[in-house]
């Protein structure tokens, strides 16, 4: 490979940065780009040697002179364009991470996608067959490709809806203009938009209205920048840090067929417990154990279903991982705690963070015994700061780390003598660390900042009776802790390796945390295999995911592991699930949660996701919070969590807010088969389980950018209130028939908004989609487990043509492996209702009555929704272990 000096190296850093920006931002212009020769052509396959061009422009970095093309038609649907470097020295997204979709090799000519390639200046264009059209052409400018710089522009046309590129706070569709969606996964409190935040999806739907829509995913963990402008013409343009370009497009021509596609590459997301789609209720700064019995006592008595009780990192001793806090969480009264969740139907989860504190303690010891944390240059263990203080980070890539997770998972988690959890909460994988670059004396660092925090005082909890809880429920002692903190001398700072510049990379990235290494592990601390975080620092989350899976399998075989992780990268699905992070208790972060869930569950085939229900940092409100317990309930994921310093929302805290979280919970509960039905279809389809409207309606133009409406499973409507304090609101709908969830008025949709007003605080509409048939339980119950033995009715919502269809897939609900199963399809065609499929799954559980819904929208609802279910029911009990049909 041939280099030429890098004409700014010398004035590389920080300092630097704005001068360097403008001189080379200009000479990007002269930017050869390359020649393509040597070309195969072997029909599947195209692969061809890429040339720099004279002269090379070095703008950040060295352009590298021999690269290769390789083309591959993987499916009917899916084209594969890689370019990498002919001496394949590049750091290429590990296999272990995600493992690449096998190929179909299909003839070219059943590709619904066309390769095109000019030769000289290199570029290529891929066009979709059916309607000619160019969906993605880089000759919109030369590309670069060098030692710390990829540059890789397509056109686009003008004001294209384009969707993705997350994780962000941005509007759903995204802008168009000056726009940059930078990837750097990052500890983002505030969840501010325009900025990184805590995962890696480098995946975007292009919706092109009647003519189809298509994915473009590029497969690459280096920071990047996605530059969208029209400055010159409408583009969007990768600007990576390194790695190499992967890019897998996806030909649709549906939305849904592009999600679809997707998993096929990311894989299906994985399936969850039945449980899991219960209610949870978290906060963070529950002092002690008493607090947290406390809080599950008052939702019994609040008679609001509570199914997980969740314990943030309060449950440490001072902070440090796998330790309990010996007065605030001594083990027996834990192990009480969980025994009573358990004896109740309830679960329970605590967090766990990658951060082991460096201290002569079990977790630390045991990882330095098996050398599994991150290093620095010079071979020390790097050591950051976190929570507990200094802290050091393992590093996911060693062989024993699985092995070492795996066995503090099993002592600290035993379900014998240890916290019995049912699930994980992971955090701070980004990985966080609060200690700014380069952390040369964490110690001191830690002292300053006040790592770890004072704990609450222990309080005097004699004669703090709480209900439910047994007599020996025994307040906390009084023991004294000891710390043997011992002071780290492994601060040193890194002196950087030779080649690349793993620390100032000349390209700056817009990392909302400043330099890629701040307040995180430093980008060149090499990882066992040879890698760096420079390149696999968006790993880290996934890594850490797929490694706590493991863990958990290992504790419990055949069990589905619920893991909800806050740091994810491109596939992360097909292991866990995902929280939103830390956002605020205000309406704008109520209001983008819609579009955050439906970016993970929709586009990146990450379904079991929420935000933190009535905000994580700030203060609720009474309105706030009632109108986000209703919306939460159509997350997947339904989660109440607060921060240390937000006062308590627990849902019984306001009478509004606890009238709206039961009507909300029993909703959920009713549909929970419904979710769960779609859900499982997602795990082995990729057809996501929530759809934004032009999903169903993609040639619909009104329905683009609607980020405030959004289909729960396929046909469930849900329109909250948006407005602060609001009770009035105007939804969109479709040219459609739909009917009132609460009412069954019949409406007929006709691609325009009406208005809805005076919705209660307590309530939120919900419309069902003509041509649907539902399943729900007949009533709702206090736990899963109860809900599980309620029998079922049916709702038929017939379209225009008077036909509907439905499905529901039963299962045991949490073990891995299932031998029983019923995958049962509904079908009503103009009276004729039929009910076929496989019956493996036995159940008591019946259908007790089937309604065809109708009730006309003029008159008395109520009377003429009356008239119409008693003339179009038909009373139960109707087994569903086997078909069945009736003519209406
Ligand atoms: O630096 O564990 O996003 O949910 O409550 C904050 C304490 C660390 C961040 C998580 C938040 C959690 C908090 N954690």
């Amino acid at each position: 490979m041939l280099f030429r000096a890098p004409v700014f190296l010398g004035l590389a850093g920080p300092a630097f940065g704005s001068v360097l920006v403008r001189r080379q931002a200009s000479s990007l212009d002269s930017c050869p780009g390359y020649a393509a020769s040597n070309v195969q052509d072997d029909g599947a396959r195209v692969m061809a040697d890429l040339t720099l061009a004279e002269p090379p422009c070095n703008v950040y970095g060295e352009d590298l002179t021999d690269l290769k093309l390789e083309v591959e038609y993987q499916s009917e649907s899916r084209l594969h364009v890689k370019i990498y470097d002919a001496e394949e020295q590049i750091y290429q997204v590990s296999e272990s991470v995600f493992p690449r979709p096998s190929s179909e090799d299909v003839d070219p000519s059943d590709s619904a996608l066309a390769f095109s390639w000019t030769e000289s200046p290199f570029s290529f264009a891929v066009t979709r067959k059916s309607t000619n059209e160019t969906l993605f052409d880089s000759s919109a400018a030369s590309l670069v490709f060098e030692s710390q710089y990829l540059r890789l522009r397509t056109g686009l046309p003008d004001s294209p809806h384009l969707y993705g590129l997350g994780e962000h706070t941005d509007p759903f569709q995204l802008n168009t203009t000056n726009y940059t969606r930078t990837l750097w996964n990052r500890d983002a409190y505030g969840t501010p938009n325009g900025t990184n935040l805590y995962g890696d999806h480098p995946i975007y739907f292009d919706h092109r209205g009647s003519s189809g829509t298509h994915g473009v995913f590029l497969l690459n963990s280096n920071g990047m920048d996605i530059r969208i402008d029209n400055t010159d013409g409408q583009y969007l343009e990768y600007n990576a840090l390194g790695g190499i370009i992967d890019l897998y497009f996806l030909a649709g021509p549906t939305p849904k067929d592009v999600s679809v596609q997707y998993a096929e590459v990311a894989g299906t997301p994985v399936m969850q417990p039945y449980w899991g789609f219960g209610f949870h209720q978290c906060k963070y700064g529950y002092r002690d154990v008493f607090m947290v019995a406390e809080v599950v006592a008052n939702y019994s008595q609040a008679n609001i279903p509570l199914e997980t009780m969740w314990t943030d990192i309060d449950y440490m001793d001072l902070r440090r991982v796998f330790t309990l806090d010996p007065e605030r969480f001594p083990l027996h009264m834990v192990r009480e705690l969980v025994d009573y969740l358990h004896a109740h139907q309830q679960h329970y989860v605590v967090m766990v963070d990658p951060a082991v504190a460096a201290l002569d303690y079990e977790a630390y010891n045991n990882g330095v015994d098996l050398d599994i944390f991150q290093k620095n240059p010079n071979g020390s263990i790097y050591t950051g700061v976190v929570w507990p203080g200094p802290t050091v980070f393992p590093d996911w890539f060693h062989p024993s780390t699985q092995q070492y997770w795996n066995n503090e998972f099993l002592q600290f988690f035993d379900p014998e003598t240890g916290v019995d959890i049912d699930a994980l909460w992971i955090d701070m994988n980004e990985p966080a660390n609060f200690c700014p670059y380069p952390c040369a004396d964490p110690q001191g660092f830690a002292e300053e900042a006040g790592n770890p925090p004072e704990p609450p005082p222990v309080r005097n909890n004699s004669g703090r009776i709480i209900p439910g809880f047994p007599a020996d429920f025994q307040p906390p002692g009084q023991s004294k802790r000891s710390l043997h903190a011992r002071h780290s001398d492994r601060g040193d700072t890194p002196t950087g390796l030779p080649g690349r510049d793993l620390i100032n990379p000349q390209y700056e990235i817009h990392n909302a945390a400043g330099s890629i290494s701040n307040l995180t592990l430093p980008t060149d601390i090499q990882n066992y295999d040879g890698t760096h975080q420079y390149d696999t620092h968006n790993l880290y989350g996934l890594m850490m995911s797929i490694a706590s899976r493991n863990a958990l399998l290992a504790r419990r075989p055949n069990r589905r592991p619920l893991i909800i992780t806050r740091s994810t990268f491109a596939g992360a699905g097909s292991h866990v699930g995902k929280w939103l992070g830390d956002n605020l208790s205000i309406w704008d972060h109520y209001r983008i949660s819609i579009a955050n869930i439906l970016e993970f569950a929709a586009l990146f085939q990450l379904p079991m996701v929420g935000a933190d229900v009535c905000g994580f940092g700030n203060n609720a409100t009474e309105p706030l919070c009632a109108r986000w317990a209703t919306l939460g309930a159509f997350y997947p994921f339904y989660r109440n969590h607060a921060g240390l310093d937000s006062i308590q929302q627990e849902f019984y805290i306001w009478p509004t807010v606890a009238e709206a979280a039961r009507n909300a919970i029993s909703v959920r509960y009713r549909l929970l088969d419904y979710i769960y039905t779609h859900l499982h279809r997602q795990s082995t389809s990729g057809l996501p389980m929530l759809n934004p409207l032009f999903f169903h309606y993609p040639e619909d133009e009104n329905a683009f950018a609607i980020q405030h409406q959004f289909f729960y499973g396929d046909d469930v409507l849900v329109s909250p209130v948006t407005e602060e304090n609001g009770t009035d609101v105007s939804i969109y709908l479709p040219n459609e028939i739909f009917y009132d969830y609460w009412t069954h008025e019949r409406i007929q949709g006709s691609g325009s908004w009406i208005q809805l007003t005076d919705i209660p605080f307590t309530s939120i509409p919900l419309h069902i989609r003509g041509g649907s048939i539902i399943p729900l339980r007949a009533e709702s119950a206090n736990t899963t487990t109860e809900l599980r033995k309620q029998d079922f009715v049916i709702w038929i919502a017939p379209n225009a043509s008077n036909q509907a269809v439905g499905s529901l897939y039963l299962d045991e609900g949490d073990a891995l492996v299932q031998d029983a199963t019923s995958e049962i399809n509904f079908s009503y065609d103009n009276g004729l209702f039929k009910m076929t499929g496989t019956f493996g799954y036995q159940t008591d559980a019946a259908i007790k009555n089937i309604t065809v819904l109708g009730g006309n929208a003029s008159g008395n609802e109520t009377q003429q929704y009356e008239q119409s279910s008693r003339a179009s029911a038909i009373q139960g009990p109707i087994s569903l272990n086997g078909e069945y049909s009736h003519s209406f």
